[in-house]
């Protein structure tokens, strides 16, 4: 069986690492002593859905992928070893930070690789980026989620927090056709000038969204779904649900003090916001942007084609 076939059930309980499509590079039901991972950072022509294409940058895992269209996604526990190895295929030097836990970490020169040891942090949502180019970066598409599990194993957002039933991990993000051609021909790009016109949900666009088990989100009467959404692009991202209200759990890893049912919930940029949702009725409903250029594809609306909205189906 492929390794991805096993995440997309996305239920808590069935395996202790077991969600809604991220990778998983640690044996199941075992834990390593040490996680490593081969990153490879690299440039990429992707297709967008209004027949366009672009030229983007991704972090690839060599021994996975992550969830939706991302080439990566880690999954670990709470305590675990983790040594990444980036090598480096763009033309210009990269690293690899992760935002609250290690910034500014030595460079990897093109076509040279290097290794990055860490202990996973606190349970939470984070993401891992490169942060010696500025915002360039994450402009194109050089971020990959990091969620951190409880170490006793539990179905938990953070230790002693709610329980879920089952989980999902959408990042953010959002380009700026001007900035990749820029960089694709080796230049640079003010980032006052950035107005991005494709806004993506792990890497896809509506209606892709849709046909991903990953971005789907598909519940079931009664569950309480956790939703981690990962804010790895350069601008804020409201997100509001019809449908249902959610509970904000924690920002930033910060607990919310108070909590109250919400039908939309900010996400600033570099934010990791994750929220419970009650399935309080069957059904399907837009999860989407309240950013209104997020729910287009270079200007044109939702229909036939659009941005960052999906489809959350509960039975
Ligand atoms: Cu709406």
């Amino acid at each position: 069986m492929k390794r991805r076939a096993f995440l997309k059930s996305g239920l808590a309980g069935s395996a202790a690492f077991a969600m809604s499509g991220l990778t998983l590079f640690s044996p199941r039901g075992a834990r390593a002593a040490v996680n490593r991972v081969d990153l490879v950072a690299e440039g990429v022509t992707r297709n967008l859905v209004d027949g366009n294409s672009l030229f983007t940058w991704q972090y690839r895992d060599t021994g996975g992928s992550g969830p939706g269209a991302l080439a990566s996604g880690l999954v670990v526990r709470e305590g675990d070893s983790v040594d990444v190895t980036l090598t480096n295929h763009l033309d210009r030097p990269v690293n690899f930070a992760i935002p609250g836990v290690m910034a500014a970490t030595p460079a990897v020169s093109p076509g040279a690789s290097r290794t990055y040891s860490f202990t996973a942090p606190p349970a939470g949502s984070y993401f891992y980026t490169d942060d010696v180019n500025g915002e360039i970066g994450r402009a194109m598409g050089l971020a990959g989620p990091l969620v951190v599990m409880p170490a006793d194993g539990s179905s938990r957002l953070y230790a002693g927090g709610p329980t879920f039933d089952r989980q999902y991990t959408l990042v953010l993000s959002e380009m700026d056709d001007r900035l990749n051609a820029a960089v694709q021909n080796g230049g640079g790009y003010d980032m006052a000038a950035y107005e991005p016109n494709y806004y993506f949900v792990n890497g896809l666009s509506y209606p892709e969204t849709k046909a991903d088990g990953d971005t789907l989100v598909a519940m079931s009467l009664g569950e309480d779904v956790a939703i981690r959404f990962i804010n790895a692009g350069c601008i804020s991202h409201p997100q509001h649900f019809h449908g249902y209200h959610v509970r904000v759990v924690s920002r930033n890893r910060v607990v919310e003090t108070a909590v109250i049912d919400k039908d939309t919930t900010q996400v600033e940029r570099g934010m990791c916001t994750d929220v419970i949702l009650p399935v309080t009725q069957p059904g399907a409903y837009p999860l989407h942007t309240h950013y209104v250029p997020g729910v287009t594809a270079n200007g044109v609306y939702v229909y036939p084609y659009g941005g960052a909205l999906i489809v959350m189906s509960a039975s």
